[in-house]
Order: C-alpha cells, then structure tokens, then sequence
C-alpha cells in the first residue's frame, strides 16, 4: 500500500476536500505505473485522439516521465488558460465538484492504480484524471465549456435535474467523439484513457454513434459498467460549448412534464436521430 493512499492519509481534508499532492511520497512502482500507461495510451492515441488532446499532451509535458507533479503542470496550465489541477482523496461530493469546476479548478484523484488492476477502476486515479482530463483544459474553448458545465452544475441541483445533466458530462467529457473534416476522433477522458475502448468508441460495430444534441443526451441513460453502446459525436467544441451557454430552464421544464427518459436500448427504434 502506497503511502500516498487516501485511506492512510493523516491530513485532515480541507472544507472544499482538497489535500496537498505531496510528491515526493510516490514510489518508484507508482511512478512506474504512471509510465506504463503513459506508453500504452500515446501508442495507440495518433490519429485516434483529436489533435487537441494530443497537442495538450505536449504543451504539459506529461510524458516527461513518472507521475506529474503539479507544482510542474499547474503554472503551464494556468498560464494556458487559468485553469488548476486540485488533488482531493476520492470522489467529492457533486455540489463541491461543482463548484471546482465553476472556479476553474480540477478535482483529481491523488491515488494511483496498483500495477494489476490497469484496466481496473473502481474510483478515478490521477492517471485518469490528468492524462485523460487535463490535456483537454488546455484548449481555452473546452476550458470553458468545463467551467460552464460547473456552473450549470450548481443550478441543475437547484432545480432537480442533475441526473440530466450529470448525463452531458458523461457523453462529452467522459466518452465524446468528434468528427473533424470527415474525421472521427476520440476527445473523452474515459475513452483516451482506457486501452480497450479507443479502438472500441471508433470502430465497434457493437456500439452506435449519434450526432449530438443536448436535449437527447440529457435523455439518455448510460452504463458505467462496460463499455459504452452509444456515443455521442460533436462538429466542433464550439457548438458544445454554445449548446451549454444557452438556458436549460426550457429543456428542464420539458423534462419535469414528461418525465420518460429513453434508455439506451430502449431508444432504437423509430428513432431519428442521425447515425454518423
Ligand atoms: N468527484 N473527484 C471527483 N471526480 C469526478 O469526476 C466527480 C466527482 N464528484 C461528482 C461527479 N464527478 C459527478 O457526479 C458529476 O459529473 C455529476
Ligand atoms: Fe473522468
């Protein structure tokens, strides 16, 4: 067990459930871990990943070797686009996600996955976390689009709609493709950090790919158990971040009338939404 484990950790967690990174605590198996899959994913990620993610990859250094020290990455980050990185010890409540997110920072898990559970995750590590996140905050359009969704966040729970909303995050931030010029690319955290679903998200033939549409995504159910059945593909990261700036009130009143979501199976048939 490592001693940057959160579930031996002494420190007291701050009121917004942040703790301090402590670096120099990271074995070398944890930094070796970090190199593995750094490897793994940068090999199959060319031509897969949007150009963006892989620039970001770049602009952070974090193939520099061994698990990134924020004291490194942050002040390139924030100088990037006046986003953070914020270590915290495991899943944070929605409401203090949220209001990270509305201010810019990223809650990131400290922990990293032991050397036999590589595909294996049951909470989020700092190698999902900013391998799989981070680089995309580097494109000042996707760092706004974050905050806004940390924003609309806070008001969704106000209103009783975070399963809706927590459903955007999930098909964009997580697992969304893009298709650029006749291109599609993979710019989801969860998919460029996992190994097996890269290839899967593009070419499956298990899996449909939709174009997006907010009010449809925000009806759609998913499964955090396997490997998604349906993907949702953007034009461009403009129009996610213009379909976010607009008031969902409207969406959220339709969704308290009717309140039939559509499930992922459920929703094949006589469905027109459009196929890419
Ligand atoms: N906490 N650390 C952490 N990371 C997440 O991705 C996260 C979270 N808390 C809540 C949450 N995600 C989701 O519920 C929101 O997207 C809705
Ligand atoms: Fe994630």
């Amino acid at each position: 067990m490592s001693v940057n484990d959160p579930v031996i950790d002494e420190q007291t967690p701050a009121a917004d459930y942040t703790i301090e990174q402590r670096w120099e605590r990271y074995t070398d198996d944890e930094h070796a871990v970090w190199d593995t899959l750094y490897r793994r994913q940068t090999e199959m990620l060319p031509g897969r990943a949007v150009e963006e993610f892989m620039l970001g990859l770049d602009k952070l250094d974090l193939g520099s070797g061994g698990i990134p020290d924020l004291r490194v990455i942050n002040p390139k980050l924030e100088a990037l686009t006046g986003w953070s990185v914020v270590m915290v010890p495991h899943l944070v409540p929605d409401d203090v996600f949220f209001d990270h997110l509305a201010n810019r920072r990223f809650p990131a898990g400290r922990f990293i996955r032991k050397p036999d559970q590589l595909d294996y995750l049951e909470e989020p590590d700092i190698f999902h976390d900013i391998f799989g996140h981070v680089p995309m905050l580097t494109l000042p359009t996707f760092a706004d689009y974050m905050q806004a969704y940390g924003r609309g966040g806070q008001r969704a729970q106000s209103l009783g709609r975070l399963k809706e909303l927590a459903r955007l995050y999930w098909y964009t931030v997580e697992f969304g493709l893009i298709e650029q010029a006749g291109d599609l690319r993979i710019y989801g955290a969860g998919i460029v950090s996992s190994a097996g679903e890269t290839p899967y998200s593009l070419t499956s033939d298990k899996a449909r790919r939709l174009r997006f549409d907010l009010e449809r995504v925000m009806r759609t159910e998913y499964r955090i158990d396997d490997f998604q059945r349906l993907y949702f593909v953007i034009d461009s990261f403009e129009q996610l971040l213009g379909a976010t700036q607009q008031d969902f009130g409207p969406i959220y009143e339709r969704f308290a009338r009717d309140a039939t979501a559509y499930g992922i199976e459920a929703e094949a048939e006589g469905d027109v939404s459009v196929e890419v």
